[in-house]
């Protein structure tokens, strides 16, 4: 019989390419996806027509216990959050309940539904549960690069509510002996990447200048740094780390960083303009406590999964621009439910 996979985050950048890894896989794929019309379900749905949809909310403690029982996967991943750093200052209430208590309710939705108890051993077969961990938790890095045992110093609501959800997931492991970990992921991006991220922004105003629709691009921090890497080949990780005889949590990146400043002369080359006569910085765009740098040491990941991250940094952001060329010049709108490419 199939593997059951069950995806929270299902309409999101990750779990497309997930969803998509695991089919290849020959798992039975359900995606939770949450609202009476959500437009990016039906969008989903049409990228990935054999997966099949549950109605759920990380808000909704009942609804997560009901998509365990009928669903009885072999396998979750909890993608789902509020994933947009601006955003959690600005609702960060939300965020706390959504990327961090959802993290709570999808595990408790696990243990009742396994029939898990304090003391008592773990069931064998049990389910087993993947948290979508963020680099955003080192925040002022203590170290670099990072690593599992480096410290956290969130500097975002958001980094805040992930070190609780990373933490609890932990705890579950210890507590109940259950099979739950965390990847570590650094940024990682594709041309499905939410058009509020800085990768898709500098790759479709590029794509926009190009074809004459646009004349500058306003950004903040230029001098912010990440170790950005392609989420097809990070999504690969997070199905390794459920294969793994032993549940741990893993980071993963490439190990290379680069500055927002050196994407945007990357994006503008790759269709022959200077960045700079088109870039304009704007002082509204910074944040109110920035991540000033990121770099990940996956070496773990690599000597025990035999991880590696297949695009580098230059084909990642011409493979962003080339799609977001296509997508324009094809008459598609990006924030439309049926342009996503
Ligand atoms: P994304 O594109 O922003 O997708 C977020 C998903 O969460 C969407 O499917 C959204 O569904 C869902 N969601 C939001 N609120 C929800 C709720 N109340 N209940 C259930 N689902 C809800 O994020 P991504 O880039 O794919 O990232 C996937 C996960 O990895 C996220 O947890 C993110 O925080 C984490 N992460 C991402 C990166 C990265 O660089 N991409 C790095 C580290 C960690 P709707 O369509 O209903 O809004
Ligand atoms: O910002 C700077 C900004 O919004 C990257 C999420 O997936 O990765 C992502 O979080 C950097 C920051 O991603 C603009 O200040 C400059 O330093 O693309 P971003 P993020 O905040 O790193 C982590 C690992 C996650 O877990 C998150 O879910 O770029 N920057 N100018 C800008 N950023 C944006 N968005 N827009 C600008 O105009």
């Amino acid at each position: 019989m199939a593997r059951r996979a069950l995806i929270t985050g299902i309409t999101g950048q990750d779990g497309s390419y997930l969803a998509e890894h695991l089919l290849d896989q020959g798992y039975e794929v359900w995606g939770l996806a949450r609202g009476q019309a959500n437009p990016r379900v039906s969008r989903m749905r049409k990228l990935l027509s054999d997966v099949q949809v549950v109605r759920g909310d990380l808000l909704d403690q009942g609804s997560l216990i009901s998509a365990v029982e009928r669903v009885r996967p072999d396998e979750v991943y909890n993608l789902g959050a509020i994933s947009f750093v601006p955003m959690s200052w600005e609702q960060a209430e939300l965020t706390a309940e959504v990327t961090g208590m959802g993290v709570l309710r999808m595990l408790e939705a696990i243990r009742v539904c396994s029939g898990v108890s304090r003391g008592a051993a773990a069931p064998s077969g049990q389910i087993r549960f993947y948290q979508a961990s963020s680099s955003e938790m080192f925040g002022q890095v203590t170290e670099t690069p990072q690593n599992e045992r480096t410290a956290f110093h969130p500097r975002s609501p958001y980094g805040v509510a992930k070190a609780y959800g990373h933490f609890l997931t932990q705890n579950y492991r210890e507590s109940y002996g259950m099979y739950a970990v965390s990847g570590i992921l650094f940024n990682h991006e594709s041309p499905r990447r939410g058009a509020e991220f800085v990768t898709r922004k500098v790759s479709l105003a590029v794509a926009r200048i190009k074809l004459g629709m646009a004349t500058e691009l306003r950004l903040g921090n230029l001098e912010a740094r990440r170790d950005w890497g392609y989420a097809g080949d990070y999504v690969k990780a997070m199905h390794l780390m459920l294969q793994a005889d032993v549940p741990e949590d893993y980071v993963i990146g490439t190990g290379h960083m680069k500055s927002v400043r050196e994407l945007a002369e990357a994006a503008f080359d790759a269709v022959g303009l200077d960045w700079e006569q088109y870039v304009v910085t704007d002082q509204k765009l910074h944040r109110p406590a920035e991540v000033d740098l990121l770099c990940a040491d996956p070496k773990k990941a690599r000597t025990q999964l035999g991880w590696e991250p297949r695009v580098s940094f230059d084909e990642l952001v011409a493979m962003m621009v080339e799609s977001d060329l296509r997508l324009l010049a094809d008459g598609g709108d990006p924030d439309q439910d049926s342009s996503w490419p």
